[in-house]
């Protein structure tokens, strides 16, 4: 089975949120660039400072690179690192959410607003109130209500805010180190997209005996990478389980959880990171992921790839095409 192709090879992307906008595809990509710094834990490689929006009409046809949508210098609260986006719409117009890191290193998330979905996108001049860490994953409801899925642990700091403030000291620990996984966090987002209307929660993934899946559990539990999607009803919790490189999924009644784990949609790609999303277009269901196929294996210059996934009758997700090993 022949690996696929990258959608786009003139630039680096990675952490694809893709959204069907007005009949056509539209992908929110991490946009990587070329630097000298080291790969380390942290991430500090991954040093990216803008954002370029891409579409297409038809999957695997022509995709229009559509140029910066949003930078780093427009953005008043940032010091760093533009890392992985997602972009939403609601009442006409369009949102991109972002992390970066504010003047004090801390990873918060931005929003930015725009008419269209390609942007330009115009930032709010400060992180939205209350958020944290990495990996901003919005979702509108049927009923119009948006939540914002966010965090990520290690380089995404999520493991500093286990007392619901930032403790600088708890970095080094990167994770729980016994006891219930750290989880993903979710909250209500406001009508006009910028601020967050309830509590923040955990995002609990439940194992096969109702119990919340362990830290030690590194091959299913929560490390970044969120996204939800909803299939005849149910709510799909996917995430990367980062240093064990799996995509895999958790499904709910609600989309506040509790999710059951439900197993996993890819295997480890070339590279360390693995981030994703799901999207129906034109009745068919799209997995978009990255790997570095596209740099010879540099971990933070890669590409996003797409493959079709397929649900079975219980609802269980694989994907179309076996992977290649
Ligand atoms: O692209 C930078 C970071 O790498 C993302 O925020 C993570 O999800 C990982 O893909």
């Amino acid at each position: 089975m022949a690996d696929k192709d990258p959608i786009v090879t003139h630039v680096f992307t990675a952490d694809p949120s893709a959204h069907v906008f007005n009949g056509k595809l539209y992908v929110y990509p991490s946009h990587d660039r070329e630097t000298d710094i080291k790969d380390n834990d942290n991430g500090d490689q991954y040093d990216m400072n803008d954002y370029h929006v891409f579409s297409m009409d038809s999957v695997g046809g022509p995709v229009t690179d559509h140029g910066v949508a949003l930078k780093q210098e427009d953005i008043p609260w940032v010091s760093k690192q533009l890392w992985a986006p997602d972009a939403a719409e609601k009442n006409g117009k369009y949102y991109l959410f972002f992390p970066a890191r504010d003047k004090e290193g801390i990873f918060r998330v931005g929003v930015a607003v725009a008419d269209k979905p390609e942007g330009p996108f115009a930032p709010e001049p400060e992180p939205i109130k209350g958020s944290f860490s990495i990996d901003p994953a919005t979702f509108v409801d049927d009923d119009g209500q948006a939540y914002l899925y966010f965090g990520g642990i290690w380089g995404g700091q999520l493991q500093c805010w286990s007392t619901g403030k930032f403790v600088q000291e708890n970095y080094s620990k990167m994770e729980a180190q016994e006891g219930p996984a750290l989880c993903a966090k979710v909250a209500k987002l406001s009508e006009d997209m910028t601020s967050l209307t309830s509590d923040v929660q955990d995002v609990v993934i439940l194992d096969e005996e109702g119990k919340p899946l362990l830290s030690s559990d590194h091959d299913r539990r929560f490390f970044e990478a969120a996204w939800m999607h909803k299939y005849k009803g149910k709510y799909y919790f996917s995430y990367s389980t980062g240093d064990t490189h799996f995509l895999c999924y958790a499904t709910s009644d609600s989309p506040l959880g509790p999710f059951q784990y439900g197993g996993r949609i890819l295997e480890p790609v070339i590279g360390w990171t693995t981030h994703h999303s799901i999207v129906e277009f034109k009745g068919k269901w799209y997995l978009f992921y990255h790997d570095t196929s596209l740099s010879g294996g540099v971990n933070h210059l890669r590409c996003v790839k797409i493959r079709e996934i397929v649900y079975d009758e219980q609802g269980k997700i694989s994907l179309a095409e076996p992977q290649p090993k």
